[in-house]
């Protein structure tokens, strides 16, 4: 392959200074040789870069087009202008010291004017990024296919009322199954697109989830087929696009995989900022995948408290991501997943160095929250707390409910005889957001 020159001049790569650099363009608190538990950080995070926004987004919003304009995305032949702009990516995670990356077919490369003429597309530019990843070692956390933007998934994919566009989504997915394979990737992500609708009154609703759930399994039985071992995830968002999309949450997402007999083959790709926007917290939504021992990845982003919508801003919340990371660690990690950097610069951040400056923050907030965590996990104060809380549980007949031994004639009998009125216990919220808030200062 040519050497290509540098597209990030004047940048190089991003050290680890610690906490106490005055170096903007220096990781704080990111180590990613830092050994844990014998293994290097990195490999705790596994941080992606997610191609669509660090590489497509220009900054465009419903009020003005794009702002972010890119020295490489000069040139007339889309091919070509789609190369060296896939070379610019690899300089980038290289440079940020990302070990993952993520792209939706149509990021990578420009749709045709057929399936087929797409497809060819798809196949240079996948061609060109098995180089770029053999020769930086940056791997691919999951693919995934678009299959919201091009107008004919206007009324949804899987969901459209139309056989036509749910046959066409097929095949889009059969071919982002088969590239995804081929780039090694570790997972393969369904974000719900357009997959919900905007009024029943021309909806039917039933026949549409039906109709999501057949794709899902073919999709799962294409994958046994070619052989792709990697994790499916879902990626719920309970709107926007659509008012009403189906995937609305995790808890409605498990609901929907065990309706249709799909929870063996799906885990949960969580994002920040769909959680909030379905009215939970980042920690709720990953509480609830690893009750279900269905945590799978990390969309990480935020949203902002003021905005109804997804903004998908860099993460800087140590809070917010240190009981997050507290939550993950608890459930034994991501196994397969790894957090992807779903954000994007604000429209006026129009400088090349934003977007070190936000990776850099997203980076080491996470790395803060990972090492904060570990050490309230390791404390074990706020385990214990709740360890006890649950105590009455673990003999006599509390014991005997959680395994079902006993009966409401028995537990009557109990509370009319021996127990009486319960005494009133203390949840003690404020002396433990007391105690966190002594791990973060
Ligand atoms: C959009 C989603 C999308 C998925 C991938 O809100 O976050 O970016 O992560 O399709
Ligand atoms: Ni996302
Ligand atoms: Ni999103």
């Amino acid at each position: 392959m040519k050497k290509s020159p540098a597209h990030f001049p004047g940048i190089g790569t991003i050290a680890y200074e610690g906490p106490t650099t005055e170096n903007p363009l220096a990781f704080r608190h990111y180590n990613p040789d830092e050994l844990f538990d014998g293994k290097p950080l990195s490999e705790h995070m596994r941080f992606s870069i997610a191609y669509w926004h660090a590489f497509r987004g220009v900054g465009s919003d419903p009020f003005g087009p794009g702002t972010i304009v890119r020295p490489w995305e000069s040139g007339k032949n889309a091919i070509s202008v789609a190369k060296t702009r896939m070379e610019a990516a690899f300089e980038f995670f290289q440079k940020i010291r990302a070990p993952f990356w993520c792209f939706h077919d149509r990021d990578i490369a420009p749709e045709g004017a057929s399936l087929a003429e797409s497809n060819k597309n798809l196949d240079q530019l996948v061609a060109h990024a098995r180089e770029l990843q053999k020769a930086t070692g940056v791997k691919l956390l999951w693919g995934t296919a678009n299959l919201f933007g091009n107008p004919r998934y206007m009324c949804g994919a899987a969901t459209n009322p139309d056989a036509h566009v749910f046959a066409y989504a097929a095949a889009q997915v059969k071919k982002a199954l088969e590239v995804t394979k081929e780039l090694g990737g570790e997972n393969y992500v369904f974000w719900g697109g357009r997959e919900g609708y905007e009024t029943l009154l021309n909806t039917n609703l039933k026949r549409e989830q039906d109709h999501l759930a057949r794709f899902m399994h073919m999709a799962v039985d294409y994958a046994k087929l070619i052989g792709f071992k990697g994790q499916f995830l879902i990626e719920p968002k309970p709107k926007e696009p659509t008012k009403h999309q189906y995937d609305f949450d995790v808890a409605s997402g498990i609901a929907f995989l065990r309706t249709y007999g799909l929870d063996r083959a799906f885990k949960f790709n969580i994002e920040t900022n769909h959680a909030t926007l379905a009215g939970h917290t980042f920690s709720h939504e990953i509480e609830v995948a690893a009750a279900a021992g269905m945590l799978g990845s990390i969309d990480a982003n935020a949203g902002d408290t003021l905005l109804g919508w997804d903004t998908d801003q860099f993460n800087t919340d140590a809070r917010e991501l240190t009981l997050a990371m507290v939550s993950i660690l608890r459930a034994g990690g991501l196994g397969s997943g790894g957090f992807n950097f779903d954000a994007k610069l604000r429209r006026p951040s129009v400088d090349l160095d934003d977007l070190f400056h936000a990776h850099i923050g997203g980076f080491d907030t996470y790395a803060l929250a990972f090492k904060v965590a570990r050490k309230i996990l390791a404390e074990g104060k706020l385990e214990k707390f709740v360890a006890d809380r649950y105590a009455s549980y673990d003999s006599g007949f509390g014991r005997e409910i959680e395994t079902g031994r006993t009966n409401f004639r028995q537990l009557e009998k109990l509370v009319l005889t021996k127990l009486g009125e319960p005494k009133l216990r203390s949840g003690k919220q404020e002396y433990l957001e007391n105690l966190v808030n002594r791990y973060l200062t």
